[in-house]
């Protein structure tokens, strides 16, 4: 006799995921001990938020869905916040929380909320197991939650249902859907739009990195000599240093990056997933040209769809790629110099130690293949257009969940599945108290990971909101003035760095340590002012 929760952990198991997140409970016991029989690591996280951030970022490096686990009512609740990251960032993730046994469902009951209705909003499928359909609601959750666009899938686990008999199945799981492949009236009309076009643009987003499209994509800025800019979570698809490179839209100077997007006459967004920036917020009196698995959002009252193309992006692509070289009227010797201006805008100032100079020490000091996991802020602005990201999924960030709190759990995620690549992680003062509790969890499981922490006192980027609206600074400051730097925080060490000499010895030491360490760095937060925030929204 095999028991539901046995079956589940096979299931699992079989699928090839070996850790699963969460924070436990009584019903989840029998659960748990299923997981550790097939050595499945369940991993206790401080908070189920972090837990559905670790298997959003599980999900995105394995292609194969993260898992994560919340009991009933607050456990659920506290998960929602990293199962909304794996819904609006597309990555594949399995939810399961326990609700209560269906005689109770609906009764008056401790902890007892509705938790399909919490999760209808924020996956793309929720749904209940039952003892008949283990492997089947299993099955079939990862086709959804892998499927384009990817996204999070809601399971949940009646209470009484793990020590039941699994019923023995004949599930023959679908093969998996195939994405449509465009008409060639529709690809005639991109060619001869591009073929017509001074000055065409493409605008490369998240959709991108999934469909493996980058070597096409090279080839044809490579052929036509045409300016590309990136979304923040399509950095690494083109480098920075390319000719064709004009920059990451949204963040840092973006107006300088505007300078170039805004002189387009065609854009050409190629998986441009609008959850990042609408195209309304950039895009300039020129047609757009929309090549995606999901339809143009577009305000078609405002801006003119030349071409939606859904469905397989390749077609398109390969058309593009063919098509012999087509001539326009761009200035490279002006976009190299807007390349050169916006890098040099970045540089570290003399004799001030903020996060300019933070964030190019540490890319010195980060070996190329390293992964570097960001939270929400100032400094994610920054990093977004300041850190040279060689290929897509180093820089692992949230840009469009956008939620503080993701950046510590990312690190943890990441060092799970990628354990021979160094990682780090850029958290802000205010992230970090979000996502504090998780050190003790990094510290159990001795992963070697660098946690650089900005200290600067502030929710800087809302100051920054403040100050542009004229507004007093309020409610945005951290600290009181006699703040002192913890030594440890559950046993992970804290290194204190004031300036850019005991920073990089401080990065130095962390990297070479066998466990998780805490680089502070004490930044001026000033320089900010000049560089994000500067356009788009
Ligand atoms: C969960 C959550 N709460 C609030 C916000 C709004 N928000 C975005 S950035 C930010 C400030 C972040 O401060 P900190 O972590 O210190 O980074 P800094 O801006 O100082 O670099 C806030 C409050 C958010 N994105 N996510
Ligand atoms: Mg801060």
């Amino acid at each position: 006799m095999t028991t539901v929760a046995e079956k589940w952990a096979q299931v699992l198991n079989d699928l090839g995921i070996r850790y699963v997140f969460g924070n436990p409970s009584g019903p989840w016991m029998v659960y748990m001990e299923a997981l550790r029989n097939k050595e499945i690591q369940f991993v206790l996280v401080s908070n189920e938020a972090s837990a559905g951030f670790m298997a959003d970022v599980c999900g995105r490096i394995t292609g194969v869905p993260g898992v994560c686990y919340g009991t009933f009512g607050p456990g659920a609740t506290n998960l929602t916040t990293g199962v909304g990251g794996a819904l609006l960032d597309r990555s594949p993730l399995l939810a399961f929380t326990h609700e209560m046994k269906e005689t109770m469902r609906g009764r008056t009951t401790q902890m007892g909320i509705d938790h399909q209705a919490l999760f209808r909003p924020l996956t793309k499928w929720t749904t209940r197991l039952d003892a008949d359909h283990v492997e089947e609601t299993i099955l079939r959750a990862v086709d959804v939650a892998t499927s384009e666009q990817p996204g999070p899938v809601h399971i949940g686990l009646p209470a009484d249902l793990g020590p039941q008999t699994a019923t023995d199945e004949t599930y023959q799981p679908e093969p998996p859907p195939q994405l449509d492949s465009p008409g060639s009236e529709l690809l005639d009309k991109l060619v001869a739009a591009f073929s017509q076009a001074r000055k065409p643009l493409l605008a490369v987003g998240l959709s991108a990195v999934r469909s493996n499209a980058q070597t096409l994509l090279l080839k044809i800025i490579q052929q036509h000599d045409i300016p590309i800019v990136l979304t923040p979570m399509a950095k690494g698809m083109v480098s920075e240093d390319h000719p064709s490179y004009a920059g990451v839209l949204f963040h840092a100077l973006s107006n300088l990056v505007a300078e170039t997007h805004s002189q387009a006459d065609l854009v050409i967004g190629l998986g441009y997933d609008p959850v990042e920036l609408n195209y309304e917020d950039w895009l300039p009196d020129a047609p757009l040209i929309h090549i995606d698995a999901e339809p143009a959002d577009l305000d078609k009252g405002r801006f003119r769809l030349a071409c939606d193309i859904v469905g397989d992006m390749r077609p398109a692509l390969e058309r593009l790629a063919e098509l012999p070289r087509v001539e326009n009227d761009w200035d490279f010797t002006a976009l190299a110099q807007r390349r050169q201006q916006l890098f040099e805008r970045m540089e570290p100032k003399e004799g001030i130690f903020g996060p300019t100079a933070a964030v190019t020490i540490l890319r010195e000091i980060l070996p190329d293949d390293g992964v570097m996991t960001c939270d929400v802020g100032a400094h994610l602005h920054l990093i977004g257009q300041l850190w040279r990201t060689p290929e897509p999924g180093l820089s692992l960030m949230t840009n469009g969940w956008s939620s503080m709190g993701f950046g510590i759990p990312a690190a943890i995620a990441a060092k799970l599945c990628l354990p021979d690549r160094p990682v780090v992680c850029v958290v802000g003062d205010g992230g970090f108290l979000m996502m504090v509790g998780e050190m003790a969890t990094a510290k159990r499981l001795g992963l070697p990971i660098v946690f650089v922490l900005f200290t600067d006192h502030d929710l800087s980027l809302i100051c920054i909101k403040q100050e542009l609206k004229d507004l007093p600074l309020y409610g945005t400051s951290l600290h009181t003035d006699d703040y002192d730097s913890a030594k440890t925080f559950f046993g992970v060490p804290v290194i204190p760095a004031h300036d850019a000499e005991s920073y990089r010895a401080a990065l130095r030491e962390a990297f070479a340590a066998d466990g998780p360490v805490i680089v502070e760095a004490f930044v001026d937060p000033q320089e900010y002012r000049q560089l994000v925030l500067k356009g788009d929204r």
